[in-house]
């Protein structure tokens, strides 16, 4: 994938932030995540790329989306290039106005990203120093205790992060019984899965169940930091539980899983689920977060700040913006 796309990109998630900003604290989520597909899909369609997007995000909670196998760009006889979209990773938060939204994509050369249903996933995500030390078919505990002994840090000096839902309350208890401290955030296991990657986080690690979209996603970023990270597809009713509902989308998910070539419930490595080092990860903070200021708005003027990551070299650019928002072009602004 050609250098100079990255930047493209940076972009792309700069026009999805600033269009789900418009609908920060209006407590409708579908909407702010609506204006931010729209911005992104717009933005996507100037690029010279023969895209296609894979990886989508929306089926779990009925959200507009950018549907896999759309096709984005205006160049047929582009580059092709494989995107995995999170419009808004954390639309609850933009529209109660809690922190650590982000708007987020992640993409690649043809076929860099594992092709699954948006489903649940199982995830386990662990920095650097941690490197093959993961293995998900053994229990968390364990994990805890490998990554502990790798970072050289005693079992209570560990901190997990993960996501602050019911399925969690088991597993969280497990790991405070081990002595680490357990950090639940309300939403949003991207920016968990970061933090878990970068030196300076308090975070060692990451374990959720959360959605396969941004499990994918998360591996992209993970993979282009050096991390490590292990997964796992589960069918709804596994999730959640059983109820006529659940049991009726989780068929639906393994028709669609056949379809696509996954496996739920097969341990996928890091190397599974992205094939390449050559990805572009970039996050544009929608909410002020622990990775991410948020967007600022005084009048016409707006800020924006974004992580742009390239898996290749793996340079790692913040890039703060201004955007004077009457130069925009209408189809971001009127969304
Ligand atoms: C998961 C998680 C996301 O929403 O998709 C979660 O991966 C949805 O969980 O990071 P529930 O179905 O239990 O609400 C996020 O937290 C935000 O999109
Ligand atoms: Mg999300
Ligand atoms: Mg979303």
């Amino acid at each position: 994938m050609r250098r100079e796309l990255a930047f493209e990109f940076s972009r792309v998630t700069e026009a999805a932030a600033l269009a789900g900003y418009k609908w920060l604290g209006r407590g409708d989520k579908n909407i702010a995540d609506g204006a931010a597909v729209e911005a992104m899909r717009a933005m996507l369609n100037k690029m010279n790329i023969a895209g296609e997007i894979v990886i989508g995000e929306g089926e779990i909670d009925d959200a507009p989306m950018l549907y896999i196998g759309e096709q984005v760009g205006c160049d047929k006889n582009g580059e092709p290039v494989d995107i995995a979209v999170d419009p808004i990773e954390g639309t609850r938060m933009t529209a109660m106005g809690q922190s650590n939204a982000v708007a987020v994509l992640a993409a690649g050369e043809k076929g860099a990203f594992l092709k699954a249903p948006d489903m649940y996933m199982e995830k386990i995500v662990a920095g650097p120093g941690s490197k093959g030390a993961l293995n998900l078919d053994m229990p968390i505990t364990d994990n805890i205790r490998l990554v502990a002994a790798r970072l050289n840090k005693d079992i209570k000096d560990m901190t997990i992060i993960t996501l602050a839902k019911p399925r969690h309350d088991a597993v969280i208890k497990e790991i405070h019984a081990l002595g680490c401290k357990v950090f639940s955030i309300p939403d949003g296991d991207v920016a968990a899965s970061i933090m878990a990657c970068i030196p300076t986080s308090e975070v060692d690690m990451m374990y959720c169940i959360g959605g396969a979209p941004e499990g994918i996603i998360s591996a992209a970023v993970v993979r282009a930091l050096g991390g490590d990270m292990q997964g796992r597809l589960m069918l709804r009713s596994d999730a959640k539980g059983q109820s006529e509902e659940n049991d009726r989308m989780s068929a639906d998910e393994l028709a669609r899983c056949k379809q696509m070539g996954a496996v739920p419930g097969k341990l996928l490595k890091l190397e599974d689920m992205v094939r390449s080092d050559n990805i572009v990860f970039s996050a544009t903070g929608v909410t002020k977060g622990d990775l991410l200021e948020g967007v600022t708005r005084h009048g016409d003027v707006a800020t924006t700040e974004t992580l742009l990551i390239r898996g290749k070299s793996r340079t790692i650019r913040t890039i703060k913006s201004t955007h004077f928002l009457s130069r925009k072009d209408d189809e971001i602004l009127k969304v």
